[in-house]
């Protein structure tokens, strides 16, 4: 694999209820985002970042959704602007931006799987399953709706129209821990895999995730990544908006993502939910970089790959 990546800076923050996610690209930039993947033998190129103008109001029968008409018009740009930043490297890294985005980035992700004749897969990287529709969300925050989208549930008009969908089968998540009554039964119909965070408190991390890494190289899937600065415990990682105790540790999420470098399965990230206003001193966008230098071929000692995991 040419170990090319870009960056490309997805500055939404309509999905989420506090504002400051707006500012997460630029503060992934200064952490040094784009300087710490080269040293790894990347060659990165940075894309710049989107922009969405202002959008005429949309209404919907659910009184509490907020932001329809620019939230949809981000995730449309993101429809063409991520499968273009798909075409320009091996590996595309999508700086949020509030979760939303996944809405666009992930469908984008699937339609060049799908061009290339493989299935997507999606590890989902979250203290929530944003598996509402725009009829269940009770808070209206877009951020909690992208899984319910791109895996074509009903529900959405108001969206765009989904390019690509990912198939149920194909989504892991982990680090659950605050589900919502109509996301829980949402979850027990579609069968969707979900380690939450108890499961993780008896396995660990490696069991399930080699697990779902061993389907994704059996069925010669491409596997995208979407990490939600929430999946980590508040103590390690302050800057988001929506923070859930009893979230993944330091090593705990190192290991994940040495893992899926060991694997070379990886073809796409997100990062997302970085609300720069609430960090304490650059700490949540420092330890994001440095979980990216991770899944990029950081390495305290060398080691065999593939094989290992
Ligand atoms: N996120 N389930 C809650 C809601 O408002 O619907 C939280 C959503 C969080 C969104 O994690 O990106
Ligand atoms: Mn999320
Ligand atoms: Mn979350
Ligand atoms: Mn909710």
């Amino acid at each position: 694999m040419s170990r090319t990546c870009a960056l490309l800076g997805v500055p939404i923050e309509t999905g989420a209820s506090q504002r400051g996610c707006v500012m997460g690209p630029a503060s992934l930039r200064t952490a040094g985002l784009a300087e710490d993947l080269p040293t790894l033998g990347w060659q990165v190129t940075d894309l710049g970042d989107l922009t969405v103008g202002p959008q005429a109001p949309k209404a919907h029968r659910n009184p509490a959704l907020h932001h329809l008409a620019e939230t949809s018009a981000w995730i449309a740009a993101l429809h063409r602007a991520a499968y273009d930043a798909g075409k320009a490297s091996a590996v595309p890294v999508f700086m949020g931006g509030d979760h939303a985005m996944a809405a666009g980035t992930v469908p984008a992700m699937a339609r060049r799987a799908a061009e290339a004749g493989r299935p997507l897969f999606l590890l989902w990287l979250d203290a929530h399953p944003d598996l509402h529709t725009l009829d269940s969300t009770e808070s209206g925050n877009l951020h909690g709706t992208p899984v319910a989208y791109f895996t074509g549930q009903p529900g959405f008009d108001g969206f765009p129209a989904l390019p690509q969908k990912v198939a149920l089968e194909n989504v892991c998540m982990m680090g659950i821990r605050s589900v919502d009554a109509a996301e829980k039964s949402r979850i027990r119909e579609l069968g969707i895999t979900v380690k939450d965070m108890r499961a993780i408190d008896e396995t660990g991390v490696l069991a399930p995730l080699r697990a779902f890494l061993e389907k994704v190289e059996r069925n010669k899937g491409m596997l995208h990544v979407s990490f939600d600065v929430d999946f980590l415990d508040p103590s390690i990682a302050p800057a988001v908006g929506t923070t859930v105790p009893g979230g993944a540790t330091f090593r705990e999420a190192h290991l994940i993502m040495e893992t899926l470098c060991d694997s070379g399965l990886v073809s796409s990230l997100d990062l997302v939910e970085l609300n720069p206003f609430l960090d304490e001193r650059g700490k949540t966008a420092k330890l994001l970089c440095d979980l990216t230098a991770s899944l990029f071929g950081r390495r305290v000692l060398d080691r065999m790959t593939r094989s290992a995991y």
